[in-house]
């Protein structure tokens, strides 16, 4: 029999034996969403306070175990789930979940790192007030976890990502010492912006344990249509048109490419896609929010359709007549990433590439992946609104996708990667980095930058505790 880790009775101590798993199916926090690493943790620790997260981190920094901060485990790129060696603690914010103050003349939210992102929506909305980000993982993802991959989703057009729509942090070091910055200032500029430098860093250089988050007033009315385009110049075409008819009114802008539509009614044939009789190589499903009223919101929309149809970069169009037809057609949207697991593993691409450029990329990049992967599959949709393409790439069909990804992922990845760098893009627009793809961040970030990166984990986490081997490697 072997001796457990002393660390494990002072995290029981801590949080409770109750909220120290080891034993028994861990599944659920050992293993990614996208199912491409199981690891092994030496404990499952779920403390319920900022307190008690300080308590866990300093015990595990003083008995040498590092720790792999965790919310909702949705990330894409194996980040917040253990490595295989067994000796890392994972640490899941998921018990710390309230909302603890609105403010509604401030127009902020302040909350727990680990409330779900649908709950922060649902209470805020129920408070008359809308938090705008939106992600098809809501139901699951938690806000920490938003604010560690600065996440994007479908409204950053109008909004941004998660970065512009934090004002304040409170966070555990990787000592164990608790910063306060929840002021909720929109103005402070006293030296450094550690807030900025806690967002997006993956869990690497400490735990939020909470946030106040901007919120915007409920719009009056909310529009969406589907579109129909003849090419993905027309929908950018589309895009200019629409940021001219609808100004701040245009709140979702999302590409979808007909193969990427054709696997959700081949996986969900209840979901009802409208054009796929049409010969249209893509669709756009787009959002016009008002502050005015339906009538306003209805015949701006129809003007920017009618000039859209007139300039013929819109083929056919639907405006959903109500709430619930608009949620068919986003859902439509948001099927996609699971349909893509439906299908089988894919090799997936976050970039982002000037808004003007992508039709050049893609229609490039497109064939030389045609050229060098005969009968590889391309699931291009995304955020085109804010130039973020899931430009993923699917085993030939009937293949067997394990076997695709194991001999050609590096060559696909090699091929896209330098193509986005030479259209001056970034490989990860919106998931991270985590561990999957920092080896390509080596290749693909500047020497400068790295070495400004390795110098702040370094002076923050000199013991290289929190989520070691996530974005950066440090000998
Ligand atoms: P986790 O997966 O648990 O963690 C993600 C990273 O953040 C890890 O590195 C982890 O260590 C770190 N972390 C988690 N909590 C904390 C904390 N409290 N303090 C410090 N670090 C922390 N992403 C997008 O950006 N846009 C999308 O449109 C989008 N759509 C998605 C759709 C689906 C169906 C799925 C499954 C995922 C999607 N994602 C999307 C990816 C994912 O949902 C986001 O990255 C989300 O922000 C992760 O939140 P989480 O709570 O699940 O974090
Ligand atoms: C989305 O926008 C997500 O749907 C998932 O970011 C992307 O599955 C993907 O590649
Ligand atoms: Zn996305």
């Amino acid at each position: 029999m072997t001796t457990p880790h002393p660390v494990l009775e002072a995290l029981r101590q801590i949080v409770g034996a109750a909220n120290v798993l080891t034993e028994g199916d861990l599944s659920a926090w050992e293993l990614d969403w996208r199912k491409r690493v199981h690891g092994r943790a030496l404990a499952v620790v779920r403390p319920a306070s900022t307190a008690e997260v300080a308590a866990v981190v300093k015990a595990c920094a003083q008995a040498g175990v590092s720790m792999v901060p965790q919310g909702g485990n949705t990330g894409m790129v194996v980040g917040s789930t253990p490595d295989t060696s067994g000796t890392q603690v994972v640490l899941s914010l998921q018990r710390m979940n309230q909302v603890r103050v609105l403010d509604g003349a401030n127009l902020t939210v302040t909350v727990d790192a680990g409330c779900v992102l649908q709950s922060l929506q649902e209470a805020c909305e129920r408070a008359g007030f809308l938090f705008p980000l939106s992600l098809a993982s809501e139901g699951s993802c938690t806000i920490g976890g938003n604010l560690g991959t600065n996440a994007g989703g479908t409204q950053v057009v109008r909004y941004g990502n998660t970065r512009e729509l934090c004002l304040g942090l409170e966070v555990v070091t990787p000592q164990g010492d608790i910063w306060d910055g929840l002021t909720g200032l929109r103005k402070d500029n006293t030296g450094y912006d550690l807030r900025h430098l806690m967002i997006g860093s993956e869990g690497t250089l400490g735990v939020i344990t909470a946030a106040t988050m901007k919120l915007y007033p409920l719009p009056v009315s909310q529009l969406t249509a589907f579109a129909a385009v003849p090419s993905l110049e027309a929908a950018v075409e589309l895009l200019g048109l629409a940021h001219r008819h609808l100004s701040a009114g245009l709140t979702g802008f999302e590409v979808m490419g007909r193969f990427a539509l054709s696997l959700v009614t081949r996986h969900f044939p209840q979901i009802k896609v409208p054009f796929q009789d049409r010969d249209c190589p893509y669709c756009v499903v787009l959002e016009n929010s008002d502050q005015e009223s339906e009538t306003h919101a209805r015949e701006r929309f129809e003007r920017l359709l009618e000039a859209a149809l007139e300039q013929g970069c819109v083929l056919d169009a639907v405006v959903a007549e109500s709430i619930t037809q608009a949620r068919q057609l986003w859902h439509i949207r948001e099927s996609i990433p699971l349909a893509q697991a439906q299908e089988g593993l894919n090799i997936k691409h976050d970039i982002s590439i000037a808004v003007s450029r992508i039709p050049e990329f893609v229609r490039s990049t497109d064939a030389l992946l045609a050229q060098q992967f005969p009968g590889a599959r391309l699931v291009n949709y995304g955020h085109l609104g804010d130039g973020n393409l899931h430009y993923n790439v699917q085993a030939p069909e009937g293949s067997d996708a394990e076997a695709f990804l194991k001999n050609q992922e590096g060559a696909v990845n090699a091929l896209v990667y330098e193509r986005v760098d030479q259209f001056r893009g970034s490989i990860s627009a919106e998931h991270g980095i985590g561990s999957l793809k920092r080896g390509e961040l080596q290749h693909h970030k500047s020497p400068v930058a790295l070495c400004m990166m390795r110098a702040i984990k370094q002076a923050l986490d000199p013991h290289n505790r929190m989520n070691p081997n996530r974005v950066l490697s440090i000998e």
